[in-house]
């Protein structure tokens, strides 16, 4: 018999939903047997990562792009991510104005993850979180985060396909390509379109994209939005299922997902040998060893590897 807390998932309700988040979020300890059922009832969902600069407009895009999947009958889970930010802030305040707006109703599931200063952490709770989402039956799970370098590369990780949403300021052909936007993106979306300069930097994108997308990957399309006016949401949602549909027939889709299914044990397996790995004894060795820049007498190298051959009993 599954523990209450799976049932209540599988029921979607919202508060064993959120239960388990909040569990998953302080590192609660979970029995292996919860994720076993987590697993085998978690795949049915579409999950879209929503990426891009700060205020470029990715939580006003989110919030249209509810608003279309309810008008189609489609549930929502969104997990907000923030990697600059710990628990408190403007974008979750504003989170939480948007969560109580659909606070009595199940189609909807939004929920924001701060850092707690421990990054690395976080893209693998916000996996799990949207493990949560997908075993309530949500149709599509959103994950908002903003960008700042290695968050766009984590959120790409943790979704089927990845919305990149930039402004008509966002730069020039040097800046876009060093970014390393044109790797994660499966589309672009240029939001604030009712500036000077979306345009321009439409035809800008679409060449770069034409002559520098690599093998093995789908040429990004390029949207044109203005989301607090709603416009252009529609055609970013047909955008992203013709998208999905090709990446279904070409079974790039599955080849995404497996490569996520496992870079998530490989990095499971990283965590938990760290974690045997680091003793009180091999830390205190450590920082006594180099208490000061002059206390140092070995090279990292030679130090890492006289802390990993020393057994146990050896400090
Ligand atoms: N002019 C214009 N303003 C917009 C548009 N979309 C959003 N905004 C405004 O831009 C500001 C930032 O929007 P957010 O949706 O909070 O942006 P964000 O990317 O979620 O911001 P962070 O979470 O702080 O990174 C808000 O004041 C929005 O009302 C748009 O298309 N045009
Ligand atoms: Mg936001």
């Amino acid at each position: 018999m599954p523990n209450p807390l799976i049932s209540g998932i599988l029921e979607n309700d919202t508060r064993s939903i959120s239960k388990a988040i909040t569990r998953i979020e302080n590192n609660q300890r979970i029995p292996d047997s919860f994720y076993s059922d987590l697993h085998a009832s978690s795949s049915g969902s579409i999950r879209i990562g929503i990426t891009g600069p700060p205020g470029s407009g990715k939580s006003t895009l989110t919030n249209e792009l509810i608003e279309t999947c309810l008008s189609k009958n489609k549930t929502v889970g969104v997990i907000a991510v923030d990697p600059t930010s710990p628990f408190t802030g403007g974008a979750l305040l504003g989170d939480r104005v948007r969560m109580n707006k659909y606070l009595w109703d199940n189609r909807i599931f939004i929920r924001s993850m701060g850092s707690h200063g421990d990054l690395g952490g976080l893209a693998r709770k916000a996996q799990e979180a949207g493990d949560v989402l997908a075993a309530s039956g949500k149709d599509f799970i959103l994950f908002e985060t903003v960008g700042v370098g290695q968050g766009e590369h984590d959120v790409a990780k943790a979704a089927d396909i990845t919305v990149v949403v930039l402004v008509p300021e966002s730069g020039d052909e040097i800046q876009l390509m060093k970014a390393g936007l044109i790797e994660i993106a499966d589309l672009f979306v240029i939001n604030k379109s009712d500036r000077d300069g979306a345009n321009r930097l439409a035809s800008l994108l679409k060449n770069i994209l034409h002559n520098f997308t690599t093998r093995g990957k789908l040429e990004p399309p390029v949207f044109n939005t203005v989301a607090n006016q709603g416009h252009g949401i529609i055609e970013l949602f047909m955008g992203i299922q013709d998208h999905l549909k090709l990446m279904t027939e070409n079974g790039m889709l599955d080849d995404r997902r497996l490569s996520r299914y496992r870079n998530r044990v490989s990095e499971l397996i990283r965590v938990r040998l760290e974690d045997a790995f680091w003793t009180v004894e091999k830390r205190s060795h450590l920082d006594q060893l180099t208490q000061t820049l002059s206390s140092i007498k070995t090279a990292p190298v030679i130090l890492a590897q006289q802390l990993l051959d020393r057994q146990q009993d050896e400090f």
